[in-house]
């Protein structure tokens, strides 16, 4: 077993930063160490296969990135990133485990929908990956297969209050998914926007002739976001279930999410780059590409939905990482091209693909919080990889340098510069969400369980490096 040391850094973890040298031996870290070790009389750094010197950087756990639709099904399309691509793409971004979304179409079995997503993953992936379970009908067959999630390693199932004739769950089904939730301890996902009143709203636009990308945003009004948060929080209170809303966008969501936290019950939030950057008026506004003129603002189209800067959002969304109203940040990767993807919804907005790619980016867009200040550096390891590890059952093994953890290791070096374009990046896009974004701070090495699989602007891994995570119950609760 090859063993490595890293030497030199400052090893960052949720709770504090020290200079230590990390011992890593096989697929483990093995060791932290006060930095230049003699051992026993044995200079470390002679003994081992591999030094890395970490000299001047961020020693940090791999990010792990809990929200992906690596192959999604959507609008007559399928999200643009395979878990071959996608995986590497986020290899390259310092994520080392993804948490992607098994999808049970409405009419499917649950357990079939989760084998074709095996299928999917099984010896593509660079790095580890899990799954949660999406639920796209809630009926006694897929009541009763809820069951055999926790002994596939699946520990978090998700619904959608949104997407009718799709995904959509009315109130009946999800109650009584969570009233099975509750039993079995698994941990319900919400996509919490009115789909019904959307879609209405969405009709009466596109009747009115408003048809451009920027309309999509007006009718997934923030109202309808906070309408349907509410209504979930009550439902999981009815039921006693765990439940945790993805990508809160709306600074009216993240109120009901700490109003229910404030009481007791255990309801817990995520946000994503794009709401903590991105906006309704600069994007889905936008007319800066001669290509695609006012279309250009699909390319931001996803859902819930970019929000008005005006209105402070975005501020509310940094706002909430720092005090703990929203536990992490997850990027709900979701990529399509504008070519032959996107274009669908020239003259009519709801044939937009939904979705925004961004996993190769999440660990350098949130290390921007942390030059800006609006995050610390360890509130940054914290929302990017340790919650996302004890949200989902991983800890221990992921989300911590901690003898025993997986070899899951970042060099992070905040004197280096990254700059984001589809030029470069290596997600399947044909255009970046973020082209222009300067990060003060650059991916140096990228180790998954103790393999070198990213350095010096190298990608040194292999398809198939990544192993299925089987997870365990949230770690988090109250
Ligand atoms: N939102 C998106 O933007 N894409 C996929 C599904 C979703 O809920
Ligand atoms: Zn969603
Ligand atoms: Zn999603």
């Amino acid at each position: 077993m090859a063993t490595t040391l890293i030497t030199g850094g400052t090893v960052v973890s949720a709770t504090g930063r020290v200079a230590a040298d990390v011992l890593v031996d096989g697929e483990k870290i093995v060791a932290l160490l006060s930095p230049g070790s003699v051992l026993l009389g044995t200079d470390l750094s002679a003994g081992v296969d591999t030094v890395i010197d970490a000299t001047g950087k961020y020693v940090i756990p791999g990010g792990i990135d809990a929200h992906t639709h690596f192959e999604l099904p959507f609008g007559g399309t399928a999200a643009s990133d395979t878990f071959e691509s996608g995986t590497r793409a986020a290899a390259w971004g310092g994520t080392t485990s993804v948490i992607d979304f098994a999808v049970q179409t409405t009419g499917q079995r649950l357990q079939d929908g989760l084998e074709v997503w095996h299928q999917k993953a099984a010896n593509n992936c660079a790095i580890d990956y899990g799954f949660h379970q999406i639920m796209g009908g809630v009926d006694e067959a897929s009541l009763k297969a809820m069951e055999n999630l926790v002994d596939e390693g699946i520990s978090s199932y998700k619904m959608f209050m949104a997407y009718p004739g799709v995904f959509y769950s009315n109130d009946g089904q999800i109650l009584q998914a969570m009233q099975k939730a509750a039993g079995l301890g698994l941990l319900t996902m919400m996509h919490a926007e009115n789909g019904p009143a959307i879609d209405v709203l969405a009709e009466q636009l596109v009747a009115a002739g408003k048809t451009d990308p920027y309309y999509h945003g007006i009718a997934r009004a923030w109202q309808l976001e906070e309408e349907a948060t509410h209504r979930a929080i009550m439902l999981a209170n009815v039921t006693g279930a765990p439940l945790y809303i993805v990508h809160v966008s709306a600074k009216q969501a993240v109120e009901q999410v700490a109003w229910a936290r404030d009481k007791g019950q255990n309801v817990f939030g995520e946000t994503c780059p794009q709401y903590l950057y991105l906006s309704l008026e600069d994007q889905l506004g936008a007319t800066g590409d001669p290509q695609w003129g006012t279309f250009e603002g699909a390319k931001w189209v996803c859902s819930t939905p970019l929000r008005a800067r005006e209105d402070g959002h975005q501020n509310a969304m940094w706002q909430a990482l720092r005090t703990n109203d929203l536990q992490m940040v997850s990027t709900d990767h979701c990529p399509f091209c504008m070519k032959g993807q996107k274009e669908l919804g020239v003259g009519d907005f709801r044939k937009i693909p939904n979705g925004i790619g961004s996993i190769e980016h999440r660990m350098d867009l949130m290390y921007q919080g942390v030059v800006t200040g609006q995050i610390t550096l360890e509130r940054w390891v914290e929302l990017t990889s340790t919650t996302p590890a004890r949200m989902f059952g991983l800890y221990g093994k992921k989300g911590v340098i901690a003898p025993g953890a997986d070899a899951d290791i970042v060099v992070y070096d905040p004197n280096g510069h990254t700059s984001i374009s589809a030029q470069t990046h290596h997600m399947n896009m044909d255009y970046s969400a973020w082209e222009g974004y300067e990060i003060d701070g650059h991916v140096d090495t990228v180790i998954s369980r103790g393999k070198t699989i990213v350095d010096g602007g190298q990608y040194l891994g292999a398809r198939g490096d990544g192993k299925y995570l089987k997870r365990g119950l949230t770690q988090y609760l109250i």
